[in-house]
């Protein structure tokens, strides 16, 4: 039997073994998913949001966290959150933007200033207009809260100084078309995979490179495939999101709603704690590993990459102007 699916059966028989051990207490059990392994901020973030519900919930609830993709890629999981078969997913927002397309107005190169910009926007009014979005939208899924995500760069082999550098080399980008636009107008020709199938296409040679944050990029080992230059374009700043599935969600009582809410308030705010020390720690241990930091000049690939701002924004020109002016 394929991993994914032992783990899967391992998980179902898990759940049922509960069930029946402990016939007093009727156990919800969530099943929530991560695509990082265990320890990384946003998985640490989450079990600790389940522990806060099942001490508020008295056991009624209880979360069990899937670490390290064996539930299956982003794509999948969204998937079966919202079938239901899934109760809580953290995800890139990236991955979103083909289900509730509203959201893409995050996903854009460059549409933040900087990371702190992000952080003002995710917090403030328009960060919670993006959440209603997901969850009125026919999604079938509930947003519960924002992560950070710091900022995404190119990862190579060889020096990227300009878009003509990356003329010609495949770079890995997540599953969404404005990725592809993205990385096609910044010079390199954008391949969608799923992240943890980027490892052995980086190793293989399938992809030239990719593009992602400090802590990814140590922590699913990417670096250690020859990937000596990261290239700080910063060319995205998409925020981490996770939902849970809106058939769970239905199930729960208005009390245990009303502390969900609260507790993935908490999480946010601990895993931006966690998440600043995480980025200081890779990014120290992916030099000490012989990879080199190199800044580089932002606006000929923020140039590039006007017409996929436009292409993708200008439905959403309003709501710029109100990210543009959050300080
Ligand atoms: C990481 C995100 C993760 C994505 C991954 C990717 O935390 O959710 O799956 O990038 O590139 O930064 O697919």
């Amino acid at each position: 039997m394929p991993l994914r699916r032992h783990l899967l059966a391992t998980a179902a028989s898990a759940v049922l073994a509960l069930s029946v051990s402990t016939p007093a207490l009727a156990q919800t059990v969530l099943k929530a998913s991560d695509v990082h392994p265990a320890g990384y901020p946003n998985v640490v973030a989450i079990e600790n949001l389940g522990k806060k519900l099942e001490a508020s919930s008295a056991g009624r609830y209880k979360l069990q966290m899937f670490p390290g993709g064996v539930l299956g890629s982003e794509k999948e999981v969204v998937e079966q959150t919202q079938i239901g078969a899934i109760q809580i997913a953290r995800i890139s927002l990236g991955i979103l933007g083909p289900v509730v397309p509203d959201v893409n107005v995050f996903n854009m190169p460059f549409v933040f200033r900087d990371e702190a910009h992000m952080r003002a926007v995710i917090d403030g009014p328009v960060g919670k207009e993006i959440l209603d979005k997901i969850t009125n939208s026919p999604a079938r899924l509930v947003a519960l809260g924002w992560m950070d995500s710091g900022s995404r760069s190119l990862y190579t082999k060889k020096e990227i100084k300009t878009p003509a550098d990356l003329k010609g080399l495949k770079i890995r980008v997540m599953g969404n078309p404005l990725f592809v636009d993205t990385m096609n107008a910044m010079g390199g020709n954008g391949i969608t995979m799923g992240h943890n199938d980027t490892y052995s296409a980086l190793q293989t040679g399938v992809v030239d490179g990719a593009e992602n944050n400090p802590p990814t990029l140590f922590t699913a080992n990417h670096y250690s495939t020859g990937m000596k230059f990261y290239t700080q374009t910063t060319h995205l700043i998409i925020p981490e999101i996770f939902v849970m599935s809106k058939v769970a969600w239905d199930k729960m009582s208005r009390d245990d709603q009303a502390n969900m809410t609260k507790f993935a308030r908490e999480a946010q705010m601990e895993q931006r704690a966690l998440w600043d020390k995480s980025v200081a720690e890779y990014s120290t241990k992916l030099q000490a590993a012989g990879v080199q930091f190199k800044s580089v000049d932002k606006k000929p690939f923020y140039d590039a990459t006007a017409p996929v701002r436009a292409k993708y924004g200008s439905q959403y020109a309003e709501l710029i102007k109100r990210i543009e002016a959050v300080k």
